[in-house]
Protein backbone atom coordinates (compact mmCIF):
# COMPACT_ATOMS: atom_id res chain seq x y z
CA UNK A 1 0.00 0.00 0.00
CA UNK A 2 0.83 3.53 -1.07
CA UNK A 3 0.74 7.35 -0.35
CA UNK A 4 -0.33 8.64 -3.17
CA UNK A 5 -1.63 12.06 -2.48
CA UNK A 6 -1.95 14.22 0.82
CA UNK A 7 -3.89 17.27 0.54
CA UNK A 8 -4.92 20.08 2.90
CA UNK A 9 -7.92 21.52 3.31
CA UNK A 10 -8.79 25.03 5.10
CA UNK A 11 -12.60 25.85 5.40
CA UNK A 12 -14.30 27.43 8.33
CA UNK A 13 -17.50 26.74 9.16
CA UNK A 14 -18.20 29.08 11.83
CA UNK A 15 -14.10 29.06 12.49
CA UNK A 16 -11.13 27.70 10.42
CA UNK A 17 -9.94 24.40 10.23
CA UNK A 18 -7.58 22.51 8.91
CA UNK A 19 -7.18 19.09 7.83
CA UNK A 20 -4.94 16.93 5.99
CA UNK A 21 -6.74 14.32 3.63
CA UNK A 22 -4.12 11.19 2.76
CA UNK A 23 -5.23 9.02 -0.47
CA UNK A 24 -3.98 5.69 -1.14
CA UNK A 25 -3.55 3.62 -3.94
CA UNK A 26 -5.95 1.12 -2.34
CA UNK A 27 -8.85 4.21 -2.61
CA UNK A 28 -8.33 3.60 1.18
CA UNK A 29 -8.24 7.81 2.86
CA UNK A 30 -7.19 8.98 5.97
CA UNK A 31 -8.02 12.35 7.43
CA UNK A 32 -5.95 14.20 10.46
CA UNK A 33 -6.91 17.80 11.92
CA UNK A 34 -4.11 20.53 12.05
CA UNK A 35 -5.79 23.38 13.34
CA UNK A 36 -4.05 25.90 15.12
CA UNK A 37 -6.37 28.45 16.15
CA UNK A 38 -4.88 32.03 15.03
CA UNK A 39 -2.29 30.63 12.82
CA UNK A 40 -3.53 28.04 10.54
CA UNK A 41 -2.23 28.85 7.31
CA UNK A 42 0.98 28.55 8.90
CA UNK A 43 0.43 24.55 9.37
CA UNK A 44 -1.30 24.25 6.12
CA UNK A 45 2.10 25.66 4.76
CA UNK A 46 3.68 23.54 7.12
CA UNK A 47 2.06 20.50 5.18
CA UNK A 48 1.77 21.63 2.04
CA UNK A 49 5.15 22.73 0.98
CA UNK A 50 7.60 20.51 3.47
CA UNK A 51 5.37 17.48 4.47
CA UNK A 52 3.32 16.17 1.73
CA UNK A 53 6.12 16.03 -0.73
CA UNK A 54 7.51 13.35 1.77
CA UNK A 55 4.71 11.45 2.19
CA UNK A 56 3.83 10.61 -1.59
CA UNK A 57 5.20 7.11 -2.46
CA UNK A 58 5.35 5.75 1.41
CA UNK A 59 3.75 3.00 3.22
CA UNK A 60 0.68 4.64 5.39
CA UNK A 61 0.97 1.38 7.71
CA UNK A 62 4.12 2.70 9.02
CA UNK A 63 2.70 5.29 11.50
CA UNK A 64 5.58 5.17 14.14
CA UNK A 65 8.30 5.40 11.61
CA UNK A 66 6.73 8.23 9.78
CA UNK A 67 6.42 10.29 13.10
CA UNK A 68 9.77 9.86 13.94
CA UNK A 69 11.02 10.64 10.49
CA UNK A 70 9.11 14.18 10.51
CA UNK A 71 9.82 15.06 13.74
CA UNK A 72 13.33 14.00 14.11
CA UNK A 73 14.30 14.36 9.84
CA UNK A 74 13.20 17.95 10.28
CA UNK A 75 15.76 19.21 12.78
CA UNK A 76 14.03 21.41 14.46
CA UNK A 77 11.63 19.62 16.33
CA UNK A 78 9.08 20.97 18.70
CA UNK A 79 7.31 24.14 18.42
CA UNK A 80 2.79 24.37 17.65
CA UNK A 81 3.28 24.57 13.77
CA UNK A 82 5.43 21.91 13.75
CA UNK A 83 3.77 19.00 15.93
CA UNK A 84 0.11 20.34 14.51
CA UNK A 85 1.38 19.10 11.20
CA UNK A 86 2.65 15.73 12.56
CA UNK A 87 -0.30 15.31 14.40
CA UNK A 88 -2.39 15.71 11.31
CA UNK A 89 -0.12 12.86 9.72
CA UNK A 90 -0.03 10.49 12.54
CA UNK A 91 -4.06 10.91 12.52
CA UNK A 92 -4.98 10.53 9.26
CA UNK A 93 -2.52 6.78 9.05
CA UNK A 94 -4.36 5.90 12.31
CA UNK A 95 -7.36 6.52 10.56
CA UNK A 96 -6.63 3.85 7.46
CA UNK A 97 -5.11 1.70 9.48
CA UNK A 98 -8.16 1.16 11.52
CA UNK A 99 -10.12 1.54 7.89
CA UNK A 100 -7.67 -1.18 6.40
CA UNK A 101 -8.39 -3.12 9.97
CA UNK A 102 -12.06 -2.85 9.18
CA UNK A 103 -12.41 -1.70 12.98
CA UNK A 104 -12.96 1.84 14.96
CA UNK A 105 -9.53 3.33 16.32
CA UNK A 106 -10.39 2.69 19.84
CA UNK A 107 -10.29 -1.17 19.06
CA UNK A 108 -6.43 -0.76 17.43
CA UNK A 109 -5.35 1.30 20.74
CA UNK A 110 -6.06 -1.77 23.07
CA UNK A 111 -10.38 -1.72 23.11
CA UNK A 112 -12.66 -0.29 25.28
CA UNK A 113 -11.86 0.00 29.03
CA UNK A 114 -15.33 2.53 29.69
CA UNK A 115 -18.98 2.43 28.37
CA UNK A 116 -18.56 6.39 27.51
CA UNK A 117 -16.39 9.04 27.63
CA UNK A 118 -17.40 11.23 30.13
CA UNK A 119 -17.09 15.19 29.68
CA UNK A 120 -17.16 19.20 31.04
CA UNK A 121 -18.85 21.61 29.23
CA UNK A 122 -18.17 25.74 29.97
CA UNK A 123 -20.32 28.23 31.62
CA UNK A 124 -19.76 31.64 31.85
CA UNK A 125 -21.43 34.99 33.24
CA UNK A 126 -20.60 37.99 33.10
CA UNK A 127 -22.24 38.08 37.02
CA UNK A 128 -23.90 35.34 38.90
CA UNK A 129 -27.24 35.64 37.67
CA UNK A 130 -26.01 35.07 33.80
CA UNK A 131 -23.83 32.46 35.29
CA UNK A 132 -26.12 30.42 37.02
CA UNK A 133 -28.05 30.62 33.72
CA UNK A 134 -25.12 29.39 31.65
CA UNK A 135 -24.48 26.13 34.55
CA UNK A 136 -28.45 25.44 33.84
CA UNK A 137 -28.19 25.55 29.62
CA UNK A 138 -25.14 22.94 30.35
CA UNK A 139 -26.85 20.98 32.90
CA UNK A 140 -30.08 20.78 30.27
CA UNK A 141 -27.91 19.60 28.18
CA UNK A 142 -26.70 16.75 29.86
CA UNK A 143 -23.25 17.81 31.32
CA UNK A 144 -22.15 15.73 34.12
CA UNK A 145 -19.59 18.45 34.77
CA UNK A 146 -19.33 22.48 34.18
CA UNK A 147 -16.28 24.65 34.05
CA UNK A 148 -17.27 27.48 35.66
CA UNK A 149 -15.80 31.13 34.37
CA UNK A 150 -16.97 34.82 35.59
CA UNK A 151 -16.90 38.23 35.07
CA UNK A 152 -14.59 40.92 37.40
CA UNK A 153 -15.78 43.94 39.02
CA UNK A 154 -14.08 46.63 36.62
CA UNK A 155 -12.91 45.05 33.97
CA UNK A 156 -14.90 44.81 30.27
CA UNK A 157 -14.00 41.52 29.11
CA UNK A 158 -12.39 38.73 30.48
CA UNK A 159 -10.99 35.07 28.82
CA UNK A 160 -13.99 32.32 28.49
CA UNK A 161 -16.75 34.84 29.24
CA UNK A 162 -19.25 35.54 26.19
CA UNK A 163 -20.37 38.79 25.74
CA UNK A 164 -23.87 37.15 24.36
CA UNK A 165 -22.80 39.31 21.01
CA UNK A 166 -22.49 36.89 17.98
CA UNK A 167 -18.11 35.81 17.82
CA UNK A 168 -16.30 38.92 16.44
CA UNK A 169 -13.87 38.31 13.94
CA UNK A 170 -12.14 41.72 13.83
CA UNK A 171 -9.23 42.70 11.61
CA UNK A 172 -6.71 42.04 14.57
CA UNK A 173 -7.04 40.42 17.97
CA UNK A 174 -9.88 41.83 20.57
CA UNK A 175 -8.42 43.11 23.74
CA UNK A 176 -9.11 41.90 27.11
CA UNK A 177 -8.33 43.35 30.53
CA UNK A 178 -7.09 41.79 33.91
CA UNK A 179 -6.20 42.69 37.13
CA UNK A 180 -4.81 39.45 38.84
CA UNK A 181 -5.71 41.40 42.51
CA UNK A 182 -9.37 42.21 41.63
CA UNK A 183 -9.59 38.08 40.18
CA UNK A 184 -8.20 36.71 43.57
CA UNK A 185 -11.01 38.78 45.81
CA UNK A 186 -13.37 38.36 43.12
CA UNK A 187 -13.52 34.24 42.35
CA UNK A 188 -13.85 32.73 45.36
CA UNK A 189 -17.22 34.36 46.44
CA UNK A 190 -18.24 33.18 42.79
CA UNK A 191 -17.29 29.43 43.74
CA UNK A 192 -19.11 30.11 47.23
CA UNK A 193 -22.41 31.07 45.37
CA UNK A 194 -22.46 28.43 42.61
CA UNK A 195 -22.07 25.07 45.47
CA UNK A 196 -24.72 27.36 47.22
CA UNK A 197 -27.24 26.93 43.86
CA UNK A 198 -26.10 24.39 42.84
CA UNK A 199 -25.11 22.07 46.12
CA UNK A 200 -22.09 19.99 46.32
CA UNK A 201 -22.66 17.21 43.76
CA UNK A 202 -21.62 18.81 40.91
CA UNK A 203 -17.99 18.76 39.59
CA UNK A 204 -16.73 22.36 38.86
CA UNK A 205 -13.74 23.42 37.07
CA UNK A 206 -12.28 26.55 36.50
CA UNK A 207 -9.40 27.72 34.42
CA UNK A 208 -6.98 30.47 35.29
CA UNK A 209 -5.95 30.52 31.59
CA UNK A 210 -1.97 30.89 32.60
CA UNK A 211 -2.22 34.13 34.29
CA UNK A 212 -0.64 33.64 37.97
CA UNK A 213 2.09 33.53 39.23
CA UNK A 214 3.31 30.47 41.44
CA UNK A 215 2.75 32.17 44.94
CA UNK A 216 -0.61 33.52 43.48
CA UNK A 217 -1.70 29.82 42.18
CA UNK A 218 -1.00 28.78 45.34
CA UNK A 219 -3.38 31.66 47.51
CA UNK A 220 -6.06 30.60 44.83
CA UNK A 221 -5.66 26.68 45.18
CA UNK A 222 -6.14 27.66 49.08
CA UNK A 223 -8.81 29.90 48.83
CA UNK A 224 -10.92 27.37 46.72
CA UNK A 225 -10.60 24.23 48.65
CA UNK A 226 -13.61 24.44 50.26
CA UNK A 227 -15.56 24.22 46.93
CA UNK A 228 -13.97 21.04 46.31
CA UNK A 229 -12.96 21.59 42.80
CA UNK A 230 -12.79 19.17 40.22
CA UNK A 231 -9.66 20.95 39.14
CA UNK A 232 -7.91 24.08 38.97
CA UNK A 233 -6.71 24.63 35.25
CA UNK A 234 -3.71 26.35 33.51
CA UNK A 235 -2.77 28.23 37.03
CA UNK A 236 0.27 29.48 35.88
CA UNK A 237 2.34 28.96 32.77
CA UNK A 238 4.06 26.10 33.27
CA UNK A 239 6.99 26.84 31.34
CA UNK A 240 8.79 26.93 34.59
CA UNK A 241 7.68 23.57 35.27
CA UNK A 242 9.69 23.90 38.98
CA UNK A 243 7.22 26.61 39.66
CA UNK A 244 4.91 23.76 40.08
CA UNK A 245 6.46 22.55 43.22
CA UNK A 246 5.11 26.07 45.66
CA UNK A 247 1.80 25.42 43.94
CA UNK A 248 1.63 22.09 45.31
CA UNK A 249 2.90 22.38 48.47
CA UNK A 250 0.46 24.73 49.41
CA UNK A 251 -3.03 23.36 48.00
CA UNK A 252 -4.46 20.00 47.88
CA UNK A 253 -7.14 21.51 44.74
CA UNK A 254 -6.29 19.06 41.73
CA UNK A 255 -4.59 21.11 39.05
CA UNK A 256 -4.83 20.16 34.95
CA UNK A 257 -2.04 21.43 32.56
CA UNK A 258 -1.01 21.34 29.42
CA UNK A 259 -3.43 22.24 26.34
CA UNK A 260 -0.50 24.44 24.73
CA UNK A 261 2.55 21.91 25.45
CA UNK A 262 3.70 20.01 22.18
CA UNK A 263 5.88 17.17 23.47
CA UNK A 264 6.26 15.00 26.23
CA UNK A 265 9.31 17.22 27.49
CA UNK A 266 7.29 20.39 28.41
CA UNK A 267 5.17 17.66 31.00
CA UNK A 268 8.17 16.04 32.46
CA UNK A 269 8.72 17.23 35.63
CA UNK A 270 4.95 17.60 36.18
CA UNK A 271 4.54 14.29 35.74
CA UNK A 272 7.53 12.49 37.02
CA UNK A 273 7.25 15.11 40.20
CA UNK A 274 3.47 14.11 40.52
CA UNK A 275 2.68 18.04 40.39
CA UNK A 276 -0.24 17.80 38.86
CA UNK A 277 -3.43 15.61 38.35
CA UNK A 278 -4.39 15.70 34.68
CA UNK A 279 -2.16 15.95 31.31
CA UNK A 280 -4.48 18.60 29.13
CA UNK A 281 -2.59 18.39 25.93
CA UNK A 282 -4.61 18.05 22.85
CA UNK A 283 -4.02 15.42 19.91
CA UNK A 284 -3.83 17.92 17.42
CA UNK A 285 -1.07 20.38 19.50
CA UNK A 286 1.04 17.20 21.05
CA UNK A 287 2.22 15.54 17.70
CA UNK A 288 -1.32 12.78 17.05
CA UNK A 289 -2.13 9.88 19.08
CA UNK A 290 0.70 7.98 18.99
CA UNK A 291 2.57 10.26 21.39
CA UNK A 292 -0.52 11.21 23.01
CA UNK A 293 -0.89 7.67 24.18
CA UNK A 294 2.96 7.14 25.31
CA UNK A 295 2.08 10.38 27.52
CA UNK A 296 -0.92 9.09 29.11
CA UNK A 297 1.19 5.92 29.99
CA UNK A 298 3.95 8.19 31.84
CA UNK A 299 1.55 10.04 33.31
CA UNK A 300 -0.33 6.72 34.61
CA UNK A 301 3.08 5.49 36.46
CA UNK A 302 2.34 8.53 38.41
CA UNK A 303 -1.48 8.77 39.29
CA UNK A 304 -2.28 11.42 36.82
CA UNK A 305 -5.16 10.96 34.55
CA UNK A 306 -5.74 12.21 31.05
CA UNK A 307 -7.97 15.47 30.16
CA UNK A 308 -7.48 15.92 26.61
CA UNK A 309 -8.36 19.68 25.38
CA UNK A 310 -11.51 20.14 23.28
CA UNK A 311 -12.62 23.40 22.74
CA UNK A 312 -14.43 24.68 19.54
CA UNK A 313 -10.80 25.08 17.74
CA UNK A 314 -10.40 20.84 17.76
CA UNK A 315 -12.11 20.10 14.59
CA UNK A 316 -14.65 17.12 14.71
CA UNK A 317 -11.69 15.06 13.05
CA UNK A 318 -9.29 16.12 16.17
CA UNK A 319 -12.21 15.37 18.34
CA UNK A 320 -12.89 11.82 17.35
CA UNK A 321 -9.43 11.20 17.40
CA UNK A 322 -9.57 12.21 21.39
CA UNK A 323 -12.66 10.02 22.50
CA UNK A 324 -10.97 7.18 20.94
CA UNK A 325 -7.71 7.38 22.83
CA UNK A 326 -10.51 8.58 26.03
CA UNK A 327 -12.52 5.18 25.49
CA UNK A 328 -9.17 3.10 25.48
CA UNK A 329 -7.10 4.31 27.65
CA UNK A 330 -7.20 2.97 31.59
CA UNK A 331 -6.29 6.46 33.46
CA UNK A 332 -8.96 8.47 31.26
CA UNK A 333 -10.00 11.66 33.60
CA UNK A 334 -12.47 13.57 31.72
CA UNK A 335 -13.05 14.95 28.34
CA UNK A 336 -13.45 18.82 27.14
CA UNK A 337 -16.28 19.15 25.07
CA UNK A 338 -17.97 22.68 23.69
CA UNK A 339 -19.75 20.86 20.42
CA UNK A 340 -19.63 22.17 17.20
CA UNK A 341 -21.94 25.12 14.70
CA UNK A 342 -24.42 23.49 12.46
CA UNK A 343 -22.48 24.16 9.39
CA UNK A 344 -18.87 22.52 10.96
CA UNK A 345 -21.21 19.00 11.34
CA UNK A 346 -22.58 19.16 7.50
CA UNK A 347 -18.61 19.76 6.53
CA UNK A 348 -17.42 16.56 9.32
CA UNK A 349 -20.23 14.23 9.50
CA UNK A 350 -19.14 11.92 11.84
CA UNK A 351 -19.98 8.96 13.67
CA UNK A 352 -19.34 10.17 17.44
CA UNK A 353 -21.95 10.74 19.42
CA UNK A 354 -22.94 12.79 22.65
CA UNK A 355 -25.72 11.53 24.42
CA UNK A 356 -26.62 12.93 28.18
CA UNK A 357 -22.87 14.54 28.51
CA UNK A 358 -21.58 11.28 27.74
CA UNK A 359 -19.78 11.29 24.58
CA UNK A 360 -19.07 7.90 22.19
CA UNK A 361 -16.44 7.04 19.13
CA UNK A 362 -19.22 4.90 17.20
CA UNK A 363 -18.41 1.43 15.64
CA UNK A 364 -17.53 2.85 12.13
CA UNK A 365 -14.18 1.93 10.94
CA UNK A 366 -11.18 4.14 10.99
CA UNK A 367 -11.65 7.54 12.64
CA UNK A 368 -15.56 7.95 12.12
CA UNK A 369 -15.10 11.06 10.57
CA UNK A 370 -15.97 12.46 6.79
CA UNK A 371 -14.93 15.54 5.08
CA UNK A 372 -17.38 17.05 2.62
CA UNK A 373 -15.46 19.07 0.08
CA UNK A 374 -18.15 20.41 -1.11
CA UNK A 375 -20.11 21.72 1.25
CA UNK A 376 -16.27 22.93 2.99
CA UNK A 377 -15.75 25.38 0.01
CA UNK A 378 -18.65 26.66 0.52
CA UNK A 379 -16.98 28.23 3.95
CA UNK A 380 -13.73 29.99 2.83
CA UNK A 381 -10.80 30.70 5.22
CA UNK A 382 -11.39 34.04 7.60
CA UNK A 383 -8.70 35.88 9.27
CA UNK A 384 -9.01 35.27 12.64
CA UNK A 385 -6.64 36.62 15.80
CA UNK A 386 -6.97 35.14 19.46
CA UNK A 387 -7.77 37.86 21.71
CA UNK A 388 -4.41 39.88 23.77
CA UNK A 389 -5.00 40.50 27.34
CA UNK A 390 -3.83 43.75 28.86
CA UNK A 391 -3.16 44.85 32.08
CA UNK A 392 -5.02 48.27 33.01
CA UNK A 393 -1.56 50.35 32.29
CA UNK A 394 -2.12 49.03 28.56
CA UNK A 395 1.21 45.94 29.94
CA UNK A 396 0.31 42.70 27.43
CA UNK A 397 -0.19 40.28 30.22
CA UNK A 398 -0.60 36.24 29.65
CA UNK A 399 -4.20 36.10 28.27
O1 LIG B 1 -8.41 29.17 25.10
O2 LIG B 1 -8.51 26.55 22.69
O3 LIG B 1 -9.52 24.97 28.17
N1 LIG B 1 -9.70 25.50 27.13
C1 LIG B 1 -9.14 26.62 26.70
C2 LIG B 1 -9.44 27.03 25.27
C3 LIG B 1 -8.34 27.87 24.65
C4 LIG B 1 -8.47 27.87 23.14
C5 LIG B 1 -7.32 28.60 22.44
O4 LIG B 1 -7.37 28.36 21.09
O5 LIG B 1 -8.42 27.25 27.44
O6 LIG B 1 -10.68 27.66 25.19
CO1 LIG C 1 -7.79 25.87 29.07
Amino acid sequence: MQIVDARVVVTSPGRNFVTLRIETDEGVTGLGDATLNGRELAVAAYLRDHVAPLLVGTDPHRIEDTWQFLYRGAYWRRGPVTMAAIAAVDVALWDIKAKVAGLPLYQLLGGASRERVRTYGHASGRDLPELFDSIRARLAEGYPAVRVQTGVPGLKLVYGVRTGDPAPRPAGPAVEDWDTAAYLRHLPAVFEAVRGEFGPDLPLLHDAHHRLTPSQAARLGKDLEPYDLFWLEDCTPAENQEGLRLVRRHTTTPLAIGEVFNTVFDFQTLVSEQLIDYVRAAVTHFGGVSPLRKLFDFAALHQIKSAIHGPEDISPVGMAAAIHLDLAVHNFGIQEYAGHTEATREVFPHAYTFTDGYLHPGERPGLGVELDERAAVAHPYEPAYLPVNRLQDGTVHDW
